[in-house]
């Protein structure tokens, strides 16, 4: 097959989140990814400086993942799991909760974030109900909070652009907490700014508002990877699991981006010393090699649907794909191989060079703040007058030009490097962007 589509099959994709008729006019196109570089069709190697979307930590193709992956499409392709299973899907079960120091924790497997959030506000709701307090329906999101793109997750994601045109579809009795971003009292903060912790107490405005017994839960990314590594200031989420817990309203972080080691912790929960009652997982659990995703519930939660006669089933919820076999052998491969080349540990050691690196960008033409946290920096640049998201898009293609892969989005640049990436890798990204920054300023 050609590396370069057709006219007519470029037409045929509708791209997600793509400009696709720009896009089309100049594709640019992936063939092959390994370790932490893509190849692309013309050839050339870029450094992925977002491990995918923030979901290979390994780099891609990781031997260990791929025999896992190939042994069992040749062993089981597929297993249903309404009302069969298969070991591995309970083996991974244990050791995610495990991992995330909640051995008693139960896991749900679905196949992405989305599927993972919109299943988190459904236990969230259906468990209130099954404890006698059917009245606590209403969910609290955050501005600015990206949650996927499944009718409950866009109705408690907080991003402007993936809500407005599908206002109708939201789910009813949403309510959002301020975001936590205010760049003339934290700009250039190094890791968690030490202002803002006072907007956790909006969350006791909005339950004075609606009343706690009309509140089924709070959805909050414990760190905000989308919308552009916002890092919640210091004790921010202690209080709101304060809050949380004081009122009886569930705790769900949402750790698709966070989980796995990207804050150099196997979850933000560990990083940030405060725990959920639920948390969402996709990306990273396998290295995005297979889709798969996973609501980790804590123990009481699930035993409050285990009532009722046992051959009815308890939670009216589930996908075709849900445990995949391929996704699931990936997963076990994951872990075995961030274990076994103590990834996160490393990522954890990487964060301090990106941290330096990044910030050696201030003062650099464009760049209006700088953030990072773990294994995750942003910058974000001073738009072009008149055309918002122009600027970002124009560093992006001097880096790709330049043989750097970053994620631009608004006015934000994102890095992510791969958790196997050297220090010499990520000092030299951050250079390619300072060099890509300079070319946009001076009109190259
Ligand atoms: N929750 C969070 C916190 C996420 O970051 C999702 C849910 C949805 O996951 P799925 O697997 O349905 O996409 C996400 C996904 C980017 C980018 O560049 C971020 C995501 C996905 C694609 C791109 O910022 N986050
Ligand atoms: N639509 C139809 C017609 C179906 O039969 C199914 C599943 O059986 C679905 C949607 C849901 O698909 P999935 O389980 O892959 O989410």
């Amino acid at each position: 097959m050609s590396a370069v589509p057709s006219e007519a099959a470029l037409r045929a994709w509708w791209m997600p989140f793509t400009h696709n008729r720009h896009f089309k006019s100049k594709p640019r196109l992936i063939v092959a990814g390994q370790g932490a570089y893509y190849t692309l069709a013309d050839g050339r190697r870029v450094f992925d400086g977002l491990s995918g979307l923030w979901c290979s930590p390994l780099g891609h193709s990781p031997a260990r993942v791929v025999e896992a992956v190939q042994k069992q499409v040749a062993t089981l392709d597929f297993a249903p799991s309404f009302q069969m299973g298969h070991t591995a899907a309970f083996t991974l079960a244990e050791r995610i909760a495990s991992l995330a120091g909640r051995p008693d924790d139960k896991v749900f497997f679905v196949n992405s974030g989305s599927e993972a959030v919109d299943t988190a506000l459904k236990i969230a709701v259906a468990y209130h109900r099954a404890r006698g307090e059917a009245s606590r329906t209403r969910i609290i999101g955050r501005e600015r909070g990206y949650h996927g793109v499944g009718m409950g997750g866009i109705s408690v994601g907080g991003i402007l652009a993936n809500r407005k045109m599908f206002a109708p579809l939201m789910i009813p009795g949403v309510d959002h907490l301020p975001h936590t971003w205010d760049t003339s009292k934290m700009g250039y903060s190094r890791g968690q700014p030490d202002w803002g912790l006072h907007l956790a107490e909006d969350l006791e405005r909005i339950v004075a508002l609606h009343d706690a017994s009309t509140i089924a839960a709070v959805i909050v990314e414990p760190m905000q990877g989308s919308t552009g590594v916002i890092v919640p200031p210091k004790g921010y989420l202690q209080r709101l699991r304060e809050i949380c817990t004081k009122h009886g309203i569930l705790l769900i972080f949402d750790e698709v981006i966070t989980g796995f080691g990207r804050l150099g912790k196997p979850f933000a929960a560990d990083f940030f010393g405060v725990q959920p009652d639920m948390t969402t997982f996709a990306k990273a659990v396998n290295n995005a090699t297979v889709p798969l995703g996973g609501v980790l519930a804590a123990s009481q939660i699930y035993d409050t649907f285990m009532t009722g006669p046992e051959h009815i089933i308890e939670f009216f919820h589930g996908y075709t794909y849900s445990a995949h076999p391929l996704a699931i052998a990936a997963a076990h491969a994951t872990l075995d191989e961030l274990a076994a080349a103590d990834l996160i540990n490393r990522a954890a050691t990487l964060a301090p060079v990106l941290e330096d690196a990044i910030h050696s960008l201030r003062g650099e033409a464009l760049v209006t703040d700088i953030r990072n946290l773990g294994l995750a920096a942003a910058i974000d640049v001073a738009p072009v007058p008149g055309k918002p998201a122009l600027r970002a898009y124009q560093v992006f293609e001097q880096a790709l030009s330049r043989g750097l892969m970053l994620r631009f989005t608004g006015e934000t640049l994102a890095l992510a490097p791969p958790f196997i990436s050297s220090e010499d890798e990520i000092r030299g990204a951050v250079s390619t962007l300072r060099e890509s920054l300079q070319a946009v300023s001076s009109g190259g």
